[in-house]
């Protein structure tokens, strides 16, 4: 009998253990561990079921009641104690994450286009409101589409001003979107009307007016009967939308080998609107564009009659159009990537 009351007293000293062991546990694994110190297939309660077959059938019956309300005592212990600690640790882990939405968001700055971008885009635009069409090519030109077919064939001495960065014999990056023009006549009969917008390559020194890389847009009319008043009415008015109103055009005569008779076209200054100041260079004007009738040679060069059609042509730098526009002395700007210049343009 004494024997009994050892085994009784065995068990409710695991319980007591155990469940004192689940309250002082302060985290899920530490709960772990008690666990399976008091229920495990090791635990001494464990060993103590095992033992129940080599007692008597009272004891048995006794002891086996014990161990197992103990183990549901332990269970319902665990169970509780678990619920416990998950919360505890939870909230613990949210705290450590939580966010502070009071706090103002970090905006990124959107991005927006590049200024030779926004004046391309705008030059198109007044074209595009006269019913000229769009077209853009290839940068990679043959001598054809760049010189031949523009009434420069390989002896004129103008070839030099275009002194051409070549790829291969007779293939070079276009020093103009003229062969754009070019294409768009060979492709389609008159009437034409076409503005080219296009990165152009040219020989030259990386300066405060010069850039090896630069961009252009140029347009060409051909129909029946067009005139030089056709240009100038089309290309004043061209320069009247893109300065505003208050600027005044002058056209002067100039010499492009594509183009007889040819001008250059000037707007008032825009800083000055005239008077003189040092971004006009005191003169009170500012050059923005070449223009010219089409040379009959270019016309039977894509398979056109002179005698039937005709056709003015523009061409003119956007850098410069640009530096114009925003009073920007040097070019070099453009292509930076110095944020504090291009962040001038956001829309
Ligand atoms: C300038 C002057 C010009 C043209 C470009 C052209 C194109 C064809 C036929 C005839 Cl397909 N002409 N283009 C004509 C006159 C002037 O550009 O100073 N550009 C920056």
């Amino acid at each position: 009998m004494s024997d009994i009351a050892g085994l009784i007293q065995t068990v409710e000293r695991e319980q007591v253990a155990a469940l004192e062991r689940i309250a002082l546990s302060t985290k899920v694994a530490e709960l772990e561990e008690a666990e399976i110190a008091a229920i495990g297939r090791k635990a001494p309660m464990s060993a103590l079921k095992r033992e129940l077959g080599g007692l008597s059938e009272e004891d048995r019956r006794t002891l086996g009641r014990l161990l197992n309300d103990a183990r549901l005592t332990i269970e319902a212990a665990l169970d509780g104690r678990r619920g416990q600690l998950q919360a505890r640790e939870e909230e613990a882990a949210l705290q450590h994450d939580s966010a502070d939405i009071t706090l103002p968001p970090r905006l990124r700055a959107p991005g927006h286009p590049h200024p030779i971008s926004i004046v391309i885009d705008r030059i198109v635009d007044v074209f595009v409101g006269m019913g000229y069409r769009v077209a853009e090519g290839p940068e990679v030109e043959t001598d054809f589409y760049s010189f031949e077919a523009l009434n420069m064939p390989a002896d004129h001495p103008a070839r030099s001003g275009f002194d051409t960065m070549y790829l291969s014999e007779g293939v070079a990056l276009r020093p103009h979107t003229s062969p754009v023009q070019v294409r768009a006549m060979m492709e389609q009969s008159p009437p034409i009307y076409v503005v080219v917008p296009g990165r152009c390559y040219r020989r030259d020194s990386f300066d405060a007016s010069h850039s090896p890389v630069f961009h252009q847009v140029e347009g060409l009319a051909v129909d029946r009967g067009i005139s030089f008043a056709d240009l100038k009415g089309t290309l004043a008015e061209f320069a009247r939308a893109l300065f505003g109103p208050e600027e005044r055009v002058r056209f002067r005569p100039s010499y492009f080998p594509f183009t007889e008779p040819s001008a250059e076209i000037d707007v008032s200054c825009p800083t000055c609107h005239g008077a003189g100041c040092a971004s006009c260079g005191w003169s009170g004007w500012l050059e923005i564009m070449g223009a010219g009738m089409v040379h009959p040679n270019e016309l039977r060069a894509v398979g056109y009659d002179p005698q039937d059609v005709s056709g003015f042509a523009f061409g003119m730098g956007v850098e410069r159009v640009a530096m114009v526009a925003y009073g920007i002395k040097d070019i070099r700007q453009f292509f930076e990537n110095d944020m504090r210049f291009l962040a001038g343009f956001a829309g």
